[in-house]
């Protein structure tokens, strides 16, 4: 093997030089073996010896990947996405996570009507069929639950042995299209004074949020559309609001009513539920957008690295704000740090996926990512954003993660 004389310290590699070496370094340390018999070695599968199955109507994944799951609550309430298992940016629609106050209604879209009224010139009603003749928008976005990772806000000294699914899988990315909320808001005219709007979903717990009337007139959309097909039941089916950037539970499933208000309602979903409490006691309100964050799905938490040598490190990065502008990758738990390629399409409030080339000595490596937004926005360490909050606050967590390589190979998360 051509000897590697341009690896960087801390044990990474930099791209060129991986494209160089790489070939040599992947027969070297990875998967390979040598055919026994040379040419004469290679087998003839039974597959090419009779005809295949037939296709069906809906496709399923193979049967040999059954272990690619959610993890779902034993409430049933929430599905982790298995981001330790993904690659790229968009997560298929049955492994988008989950989050249901009240179970998943069946909805049958002949039936479901959304409202517009309150502070409106006309009061107007919209069946599947209206809104489906509207020109739809929207584009590939992430969708992230305000709650996601809260293991490791309420954690105390000891991180959580956890996946990097269980703890990071309340996020998800999909291309969401639908009807700009604009479109039907102006149809219906906003009258002088209205402000917010009222949203609920047509679940048994009414779930129900106030959302400014900038944000709608804005980049909203009722999304109809999940990856190029009608909603799942759990994603909102037949309709549900998307906000880009927003936290999560403002993205009102099984949208049935938008009622145009001066002033928030103070419904139990953003009093109750969905503030953090501040280190004096008080509480804050109306955290709407999600913060950067980012997270490197393999290697991470409860898997473990077969030998020592050659890794690609392969992470996500999002902010609700916009676009990634870049993410850097630590092995020396934050004493140096590199830059993750990244790979494109760097989308506005969207999964971004990077990569960096790694090579593990066999030592104990504390790896970590840490991203930034266009609008510099950075993710706090994990004692700074315990700071910010009283113990016990969870919403909002987007701390710098650290995974532990121990000597074994086994990964673990620690503070
Ligand atoms: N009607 C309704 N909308 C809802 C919820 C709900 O329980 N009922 N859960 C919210 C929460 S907490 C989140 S994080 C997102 C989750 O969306 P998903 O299940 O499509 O991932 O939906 C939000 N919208
Ligand atoms: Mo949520």
């Amino acid at each position: 093997m051509k000897k590697n004389n341009s690896k960087s310290s801390g044990g990474f590699l930099d791209r060129r030089s991986f494209i160089k070496t790489g070939a040599s370094l992947l027969t070297a340390l990875a998967a390979p073996s040598v055919l026994a018999g040379g040419d004469k070695g290679i087998k003839v599968p039974d597959a090419m010896l009779i005809p295949g199955a037939f296709d069906d109507e809906y496709g399923k994944p193979s049967g040999y990947e059954k272990a690619v799951k959610r993890l779902v609550m034993p409430n049933g309430n929430a599905a982790f996405t298995p981001l330790d298992r993904q690659r790229g940016i968009i997560t298929p629609p049955g492994l988008h996570f989950g989050a249901h106050h009240s179970g998943i209604p069946t909805i049958n879209p002949e039936e479901h009507e959304l409202y517009i009224h309150g502070l409106t010139e006309k009061a107007l009603r919209f069946t599947l069929e209206d809104l489906a003749r509207y020109p739809h928008e929207g584009g590939v976005m992430f969708l992230e639950c305000s709650g996601n990772t809260w293991l490791q806000a309420t954690s105390g000294e000891q991180a959580p042995d956890k996946s990097c699914a269980e703890l990071y899988g309340l996020v998800s990315g999909s291309e969401w299209l639908g009807v700009p909320v604009r479109l039907l808001l102006e149809e219906a005219g906003i009258k002088p004074g209205g402000k917010w709007v009222i949203v609920e979903g047509s679940d048994a717990g009414t779930h129900a949020r106030s959302i400014p009337i900038e944000k709608l007139l804005d980049d909203a959309i009722i999304a109809l559309y999940q990856n190029g097909e009608r909603l799942r039941p759990a994603q909102g089916y037949p309709m549900r609001l998307f906000l880009p950037g927003w936290e999560g539970n403002m993205n009102v499933k099984w949208v049935r009513r938008m009622e145009v208000v001066e002033a928030p309602a103070f419904t139990k979903d953003e009093s109750r539920a969905y503030t953090e409490t501040l280190p004096d006691g008080s509480i804050e309100q109306f955290s709407f957008y999600m913060g950067v964050k980012s997270v490197i799905t393999t290697p991470s938490g409860q898997q473990k690295l077969p030998a020592k040598g050659f890794y690609e490190l392969n992470g996500l990065a999002w902010s609700g704000f916009g676009k990634i502008s870049y993410v850097e990758v630590s092995d020396d738990d934050g004493k140096t740090w590199h830059k993750a390629q990244i790979h494109g399409p760097v989308l506005t409030k969207s999964l971004t996926r990077f990569t960096l080339p790694w090579q593990w000595s066999g030592n104990i490596a504390r790896l970590q990512s840490r991203a930034v937004d266009e609008f510099g926005n950075r993710q706090p360490s994990h004692q700074e954003w315990k700071s910010k909050y009283l113990d016990g606050s969870y919403n909002h967590y987007n701390a710098i993660q650290t995974w532990e390589v121990a000597k074994d190979g086994g990964i673990s998360n620690v503070f």
